[in-house]
């Protein structure tokens, strides 16, 4: 009895370890594809382009945001984020708009907007 119980205990243990470890390898991935994904539209530069901006929301954001295919939209959203008025998208900027998302994202799952509150 008492060893079917320990074995019980020790497949659960292991099931939430294995559920743990998906689950941080699954934010670790997200957050190297964040990365990625700027860097590569940035193509070497510190900076994203209007258009590289563009491109970049069109291709990868067009599930999760609506007007990705007005380009006057993208641009007014790139005028938001752009807080130095550079005309162009910095990494922190880029984050911002993550940021942004993500923060939708789990207002949107938990059912609550802020309105609501
Ligand atoms: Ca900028």
């Amino acid at each position: 009895m008492a060893i079917s119980l320990l074995a019980t205990s020790y497949v659960q243990f292991s099931f939430s370890f294995f559920v743990l470890v998906s689950l941080s390898l699954d934010m670790e991935s997200a957050i190297k594809t964040v990365v990625t994904t700027f860097l590569t539209s940035a193509k070497g530069k510190e900076n994203l382009s209007a258009g590289s901006f563009q491109k970049l929301v069109q291709k990868q954001l067009g599930g999760i945001m609506d007007d990705t295919k007005s380009s006057s939209a993208i641009k007014e959203m790139m005028r938001g984020l752009d807080e130095n008025n550079d005309g162009r998208v910095s990494f922190q900027e880029y984050l911002t708009l993550v940021g942004y998302l993500a923060n939708s994202l789990s207002q949107s799952k938990s059912g609550s907007s802020p309105d609501a509150s």
